[in-house]
């Protein structure tokens, strides 16, 4: 009698383990992992380490780590400043997603980019800030891909936001592309706020760049101001996982 009992209150401890079992791909699938990430939580030095898949990147003409949104981050002069990796592990021909916490400290007219990956003429995409004469006058994020690796490339579409940005402030720009979609998504602070449409895919050689892009072969685009926590990830996340993405930091 005594072992009928047993087995009678082990029956639902074990469906209980197998209810758990059956969620945990669930729980991977909504937690995606990046193929290159950039702290940026260094204190000196002139290299910034790749904790996902080594990819350090070196820094150049002098940006400066201090503290930033989530450990350190790293603040450029928006002249010269920036830091670049030799390659990246997330190929951007197809879909992707870029993350950064970027912090403005002068909103410059034309563009400035906070995060890019490096073509041989141009940036395959760039992460940043924009201002112009047509529809960011006031100052806009913005989330833009080149159509081609040239040294004026047709950038036929870019996701940008309506708002009037922030400056000397940290704000979480995500940018998506879902080639299957053939779409530029802009997210700030967890929230989808522009899109596009992206027709042509082109894989770039080189790697990430933070704080400029690369325009007709040059350093362009100086961002002026900080960036931390830098992510590449392969394919789309989500608007779900991108809010669970922007949670996840601390409130300051
Ligand atoms: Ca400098
Ligand atoms: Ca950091």
């Amino acid at each position: 009698m005594r072992s009928t009992k047993y087995f009678r209150r082990a029956l639902p401890a074990a469906l209980s383990l197998a209810a758990v079992l059956a969620c945990a791909p669930a729980a991977l699938a909504a937690d995606p992992q990046p193929g290159n990430h950039w702290l940026l939580d260094e204190t000196g030095g002139d290299q910034a380490a790749d904790s996902a898949a080594g990819r350090t990147a070196t820094l150049h003409n002098g940006p400066v780590f201090g503290p930033g949104r989530s450990g350190n981050a790293l603040t450029f002069d928006g002249i010269d400043d920036f830091a670049a990796s030799d390659a990246v592990d997330v190929r951007t021909d197809g879909s992707f997603t870029v993350s950064a916490w970027v912090n403005l400290a002068t909103a410059n007219f034309g563009l400035s980019t906070a995060v890019s990956v490096d073509g041989e003429h141009t940036s395959r995409f760039r992460l940043g800030y924009i201002m112009d004469d047509d529809n960011n006058q006031l100052g806009a994020w913005s989330f833009r891909a080149a159509e081609s690796d040239s040294d004026r490339p047709v950038v036929t579409k870019a996701a940008e936001s309506v708002l009037p940005a922030e400056t000397g402030t940290w704000v979480f720009l995500v940018g998506v592309h879902d080639a299957a979609a053939k779409r530029l998504w802009l997210y700030v602070n967890g929230t989808r706020v522009g899109d596009g449409t992206l027709n042509t895919e082109w894989q770039p050689a080189g790697g990430v760049r933070i704080g400029g892009a690369l325009a007709a072969g040059a350093p362009a685009e100086p961002w002026p101001g900080s960036v931390d926590d830098v992510r590449l990830y392969p394919g789309v996340l989500d608007k779900d996982q991108i809010s669970a993405l922007y949670r996840s930091f601390p409130q300051p």
